[in-house]
């Protein structure tokens, strides 16, 4: 590769050895690679100066840019976590549509495209990251971009019935099409951006998906993000005795991480569990169910009020179920620190990873690789979990459905040893090898492979 590579993210780590499972790859990528990082700089300036600073060196540059308090407010909890959040995770009722929403966010794009255009070479590779900068290829187009721009969206990509709820649904459409590789978690996310275009007279997919009836060569392709499971399989065996949870013998852990988010389906989980506790019989384990919830984004209402719903429920349960020697729910409403995360993971005996929409869910990840492969717990996984395509060996559920769940439960807290090695013998397979030194190969690969960027913007519905 001549040139640099360059990624872009809302967030950059400010620390030298950052966490979290989407950081953690990135820079695991750029250390190994050398380039630069850009995000904004978490700092509200009032009047944003519209340059790149550098804020650290090292094995990579990393850089950030400022945005206003208004532009907080509207460009990142607003359009980007107001809107386009709960509408790609199909929670279209819970979205947001404030005028100035979609101001802030393409205000912000305008100015990160002409710093990017002020600061890259045509041999460089861009890198874009998630739903916050969307537009940002095409805005780089129009500041004379040349480079080849890659995106990756690591949220679930919406059905087109969804889309026609965002008032940019047409834009959405040249947003993506600019991007010269566009690359999403799963096969079903390639098959949502396709339907997108299916009735778009501009927009013709030859038999490679490459859009070719349009000046764009843009090509949809699913990349599913791994995580680096050599690393967290030792650390996990390492924590594992020192894990102390007071349970007394014969009862087991099922475990639950997870941002407190409305898309990872935490009150359907703890619905579940609840009708689980009403079908015990005497004989049944005592199950615990360990949930670890963090909050985020506690600045938008409707993360306020599942806040207030999952104590509720939660309470509730305990109040009808627990014993004088058992409390069926531990909810943990704060972050744990990633080793001990770690040894509760190898401890768990079950493993419930319940989203109603989830891009990929790396908690999945994290547990299978975990485990400890001469006696591993079960992985309860959703339908609707990205990660489901690939770890199909594992318990799948609906979590709309409390029977369905509380039947997993039961069946995962009895399975014999030999089925749960065979079980997780496949899903680890997959794990270990698909992990995210494979992702971010086989993305950069596609990157530089991908034919020269065309230089007309495209046109929803005019056909070439
Ligand atoms: C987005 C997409 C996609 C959680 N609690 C604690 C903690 N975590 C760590 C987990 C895991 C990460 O956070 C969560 O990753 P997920 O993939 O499960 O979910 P999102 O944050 O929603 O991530 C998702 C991902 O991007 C990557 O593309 O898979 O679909 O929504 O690594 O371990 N870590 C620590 N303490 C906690 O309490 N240390």
């Amino acid at each position: 590769m001549s040139g640099r590579l360059i990624v872009v993210s809302n967030r950059i780590p400010t620390e030298a050895e950052p966490s979290g499972g989407l950081v953690v790859a990135l820079h695991d990528c750029l250390t190994a690679r050398g380039g630069v990082w850009i995000g904004t700089s978490g700092d509200p300036q009032a009047s944003p100066e519209p340059k790149l600073r550098q804020i650290a060196d090292g094995p990579y540059t990393r850089m950030v840019f400022d945005i206003s308090p208004e532009e907080h407010e509207g460009y990142y909890l607003g359009y980007a976590n107001s809107v386009l959040w709960p509408l790609f995770h199909r929670r279209a009722d819970l979205i947001d549509l404030q005028p100035d929403f979609a101001d802030h966010y393409m205000e912000v794009n305008r100015r990160l495209a002409q710093m990017l255009a002020d600061f890259t070479t045509p041999d460089d590779l861009i890198w874009v990251h998630d739903y916050h900068f969307l537009p940002l290829a095409a805005l780089m187009r129009e500041a004379g971009v040349t480079a080849r721009i890659g995106f990756f969206l690591h949220i679930p990509f919406p059905v087109v019935a969804d889309i026609m709820a965002l008032p940019q649904a047409g834009d959405l459409k040249t947003w993506v099409a600019e991007f010269d590789v566009f690359g999403v978690q799963t096969q079903g996310d390639v098959a949502r951006v396709m339907a997108h275009y299916r009735d778009d007279p501009g927009a013709v997919f030859n038999t490679q998906g490459r859009m070719v009836a349009s000046d764009t060569g843009m090509r949809p392709r699913h990349f599913p993000i791994g995580i680096d499971a050599q690393e967290f399989a030792k650390l996990a065996a390492r924590e594992e005795v020192n894990v102390q949870l007071g349970m007394t013998a014969g009862q087991k852990l099922v475990l639950g991480v997870d941002r407190l988010d409305y898309s990872k389906g935490l009150r359907h989980r703890f619905d579940g569990f609840a009708t689980y506790l009403d079908r015990r019989t005497p004989d049944s384990p005592k199950a615990t169910l360990l949930q670890i919830a963090p909050p985020s984004r506690e600045d938008v209402d409707a993360y306020r009020d599942i806040r207030t719903e999952l104590e509720q429920t939660s309470g509730m349960i305990n109040g009808a179920h627990a014993e004088l020697d058992w409390t069926p729910i531990r909810y943990i409403r704060r972050s744990v620190d990633r080793d001990r995360l770690a040894g509760l993971y190898r401890r768990a005996d079950v493993a419930m990873v319940t989203p109603l929409a989830d891009g990929m869910n790396l908690v999945a990840k994290e547990f299978v690789a975990a485990q400890d492969p001469e006696d591993p717990g079960v992985l309860i996984l959703s339908h609707f979990a990205g990660a489901a395509e690939q770890l199909s060996d594992a318990l799948l559920v609906n979590p709309y459905d409390p029977q369905d769940v509380a039947l997993a439960l039961e069946q995962a807290l009895v399975m014999p040893l030999d089925e749960r090695k065979r079980r997780h013998a496949s899903l680890r397979d997959n794990v270990m090898k698909e992990n995210i030194g494979w992702w971010t190969d086989r993305y950069l690969t596609a990157l530089q492979t991908a034919p020269a960027p065309q230089p007309d913007l495209y046109v929803p519905g005019s056909a070439a």
